[in-house]
């Protein structure tokens, strides 16, 4: 029989259309040839690569799956999950910049968003010229944002906005922020612009994951926000939610990449590492480790693009979502901590790729619903009974 590819070995490529495998080459091409050379670097550093931005949009990966006449790619679900994948291949926090741009500012604008709004931003932001950030984490509990204290309130034509927001990605290199915050009429979006007076962002420091991304508290002082910059069309816990469900499908896709990175070099690394006269790989306790990721890489292959289709078919479900979140990160943060287990040594330093994933993946397996919201949202499901 043909040899199989061991980071796809159920040839989930054979059931990607054209258009989704060009994209997927595409964006490989651009991870290997422009992050993997510098990313260790950055993540030493604690550097975000802001030089990567004019080419990822240049490449259509900003807003990829809203219409082009609003000068975006209109790629389907899959390949933005695609995309997601490959950028996740690279670094966490390259594909936190693609999915916070995305999935959470062009998004809500698109969806929630009057007309004005979208034509006046998502061209922008599809270059890169204009970037975004999504304040929805407040200090005293990300977990459960019903709870919000941030507060907008009438004033004239106008909306005073207070609070502070937390954790919040992109947040000092950001021109705009989506920022929720509670009214008298539930929660509401506001577009707060950088500049407006009152509104400062502060960076987070000493982080040990998603060191090449940028993270920030945001603070609101009395900033007055114009009636044309809150979104419209959307009130309610709900409106968040609904960017989450976005960013979240993208992140299912993400972690396989930074699994198939570790699995590819640790592989590698064990059939050379020579100890007691055979290399590592030949030893049955290696191959089963490196089986068994190749085993759970293949499951979140197949969950990843049956979610991907049912979006595409627009029948996916937040609880869907919520089960890929789970299950891919878990997978991909399990993997590369026995990767960098296999490497010894070598494993504990960012010229091997294991131990900066397993970093990042830290922030992953929390942002965006820890791994403990999902389960409970799963265990809603399956019991009907509400546990949070
Ligand atoms: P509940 O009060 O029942 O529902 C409120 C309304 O929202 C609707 N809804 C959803 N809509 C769309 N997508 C979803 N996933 C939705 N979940 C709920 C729901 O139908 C209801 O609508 P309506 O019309 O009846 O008002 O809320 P709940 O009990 O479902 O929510 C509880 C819980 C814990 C699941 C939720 O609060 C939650 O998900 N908490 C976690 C918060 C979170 O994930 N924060 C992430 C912040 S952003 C971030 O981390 C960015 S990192 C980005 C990066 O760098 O990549
Ligand atoms: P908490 O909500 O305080 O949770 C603490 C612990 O309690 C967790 O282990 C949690 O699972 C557990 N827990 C919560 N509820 C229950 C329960 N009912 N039963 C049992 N255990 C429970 N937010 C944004 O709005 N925008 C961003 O761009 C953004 N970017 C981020 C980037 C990074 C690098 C990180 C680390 C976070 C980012 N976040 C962002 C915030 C992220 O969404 C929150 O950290 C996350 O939602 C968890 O909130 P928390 O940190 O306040 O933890």
């Amino acid at each position: 029989a043909t040899p199989l590819n061991p980071t796809d070995l159920y040839d989930i490529r054979s059931m990607l259309s054209d258009e989704e495998r060009m994209v997927q080459d595409t964006v490989a091409r651009f991870t290997d040839e422009r992050v993997l050379p510098i990313i260790g670097d950055c993540f030493d550093k604690g550097r975000f690569p802001t030089e990567l931005i004019p080419e990822m949009a240049e490449l259509g990966l900003l807003g990829s799956s809203l219409p082009v006449e609003y000068g975006c790619a209109g790629m389907n679900g899959v390949s933005y999950g695609l995309v997601c994948q490959e950028l996740e291949r690279g670094d966490s926090g390259i594909r936190s910049f693609a999915s916070v741009q995305s999935s959470l500012c062009m998004y809500p604008i698109y969806a929630y968003g009057s007309e004005e709004q979208r034509k006046r931003w998502l061209p922008e932001m599809a270059a890169g010229k204009v970037i975004g950030c999504f304040g929805l984490t407040e200090p005293h509990g990300g977990s459960d944002p019903a709870n919000m204290k941030t507060n907008a309130k009438k004033d004239g034509a106008d909306w005073i906005l207070n609070g502070a927001k937390m954790w919040i990605t992109n947040g000092n290199l950001a021109h705009i922020a989506i920022v929720w915050a509670q009214t008298d009429e539930g929660i509401q979006g506001f577009i707060v612009e950088k500049g407006m007076p009152g509104f400062t962002a502060q960076e987070v420091h000493k982080k040990m994951s998603l060191r090449a991304s940028v993270t920030s508290a945001l603070f609101f002082d009395n900033v007055r926000v114009p009636e044309a910059n809150r979104l419209p069309n959307v009130k309610g816990l709900k409106g968040p939610l609904g960017c989450l469900t976005q960013a979240r499908y993208g992140i299912t896709w993400g972690p396989i990449g930074a699994a198939i990175a570790c699995f590819t070099e640790t592989t590698e690394y064990a059939k050379n590492r020579t100890l007691f006269q055979r290399p590592i790989a030949a030893t049955q306790a290696v191959q089963i480790k490196l089986a068994d990721m190749a085993r759970r890489i293949t499951l979140a292959q197949l969950l990843s693009l049956q979610l991907g289709r049912l979006k595409d078919k627009g029948v996916m479900q937040p609880t869907q979502v919520s089960l890929a979140k789970w299950n891919n990160v878990r997978m991909a943060i399990d993997i590369a901590r026995e990767c960098r287990d296999i490497l010894g040594g070598a494993g504990i330093t960012t010229e091997h790729c294991p131990i900066r994933h397993a970093l990042n993946l830290e922030s992953v397996i929390t942002y965006e619903g820890t791994e403990t919201v999902h389960q409970l949202v799963v265990g809603r499901e399956v019991t009907g009974i509400n546990a949070f």
